[in-house]
């Protein structure tokens, strides 16, 4: 007789961040030098879906990734996510004798992204975050959305930030233990539902310097990152959630121009220097200055994370205005990946 199988699926959406996460205090652990703050994109454009399954008939724990195979157990980071969930799982069936002892399971997880990972986005977010919330159903873990971000937090830092919709802070925390870094719901997304965010590829390569590597060669150089994180970021967390509570889109998207800026000019003051920008990307920089010149108001907003790729945010009545101008500017200008993608509009959840 075939071996009874669990299984559990979910899915988990990408999110971009309007403050930057960008450095370890704990690499191990990885517990970030700054707290951070995003957006998260809805899951009818993009999301990562993951199945997680137990056995008997299953020999080792592993994971499927876009149809590529992976032993768990060679990843660190996959690793600590599997260890904490299965050690949560057993204390529930060490309190309740009925339960099946699932925990001393080998684990299949099957996850696959409907964006192509090349595409530049943020896919380890959707990814960790989706890994975590899939094994922690499956094993029935009461947890809340915060409890869990705990656990994807180690397989990738923004990923914590993925379990949220709407507009959501991930908090540093100030424990060694980690306990208390963990992503928190700011503002659900009905808070603000005019908000729209528009995705323009200038490059679907694979980025050069890994944002695990990056970030440390920052830590490590750069003198202007000691100061964002002492002395801009703290103002700026507090700042950034008043303008979104209150909604105050001119304030949130100088917030977030000014810290996409400092972000990358951390990245130059890092030695040896890191560029993400390309030319294309600070020409789309210099076409939202002139649509908010234009428009004699602030009406859009850019942010680029560790790639070329521009992310824009704007308000549903400034819509037409602000799409109709990317369109044109990616339809007559070189440089972008494919032009009857750009922009694609996307929802916000
Ligand atoms: C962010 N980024 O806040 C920032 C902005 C990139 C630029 O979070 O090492 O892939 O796995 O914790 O989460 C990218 O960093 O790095 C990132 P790890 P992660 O979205």
């Amino acid at each position: 007789m075939a071996e009874k199988v669990y299984q559990c699926t979910v899915s988990a959406p990408v999110n971009i961040a309007v403050i930057k996460y960008w450095g370890k205090r704990d690499v191990g652990l990885n517990l970030p030098t700054n707290s951070s703050l995003s957006v998260t994109l809805s899951q009818d454009d993009l999301r990562t879906v993951t199945t997680a399954s137990c056995s008997k008939s299953f020999e080792k724990d592993t994971l499927w990734l876009n149809g590529h195979v992976e032993d768990i157990s060679t990843s660190k980071r996959l690793s600590v996510c599997v260890e904490e969930l299965r050690s949560a799982r057993q204390g529930l069936e060490k309190e309740d004798d009925s339960l099946d002892k699932i925990s001393q399971l080998k684990l299949h997880v099957v996850s696959k992204n409907n964006f192509p990972t090349a595409a530049g986005l943020a896919s380890s977010a959707a990814g960790y975050a989706a890994f975590t919330e899939a094994v922690a159903r499956l094993y029935g873990l009461p947890w809340t959305p915060t409890q869990l971000s705990r656990i994807a937090r180690q397989g990738s830092g923004s990923a914590c930030r993925s379990l949220f919709g709407g507009y959501v802070a991930w908090e540093m925390g100030e424990l060694h233990s980690g306990a208390d870094s963990v992503a928190v719901q700011v503002e659900p997304v009905e808070h603000w539902p005019e908000m729209r965010v528009a995705i323009m590829v200038a490059s679907a390569a694979k980025k050069g310097v890994s944002s695990t590597s990056g970030m440390q060669s920052t830590v490590a150089s750069s003198t202007l990152f000691q100061k964002r994180v002492k002395n801009i970021v703290p103002e700026r967390m507090q700042a950034m959630k008043q303008a979104i509570r209150k909604h105050d889109f001119e304030t949130f998207a100088k917030l977030t121009m000014t810290d996409s800026n400092q972000f990358h000019a951390c990245c130059l003051d890092t030695f040896p220097p890191i560029f993400y920008l390309n030319d294309t990307s600070r020409a789309i920089i210099r076409v939202v200055e002139n649509i908010n010149a234009a428009a004699g108001k602030t009406v859009a907003a850019y942010t680029f994370d560790a790639g070329p790729n521009a992310v824009v945010y704007f308000l549903e009545e400034n819509s037409a205005y602000v799409l109709d101008t990317l369109y044109a500017v990616s339809r007559n200008a070189q440089g972008w990946e494919d032009s009857e993608r750009n922009p694609t509009s996307v929802k916000i959840d």
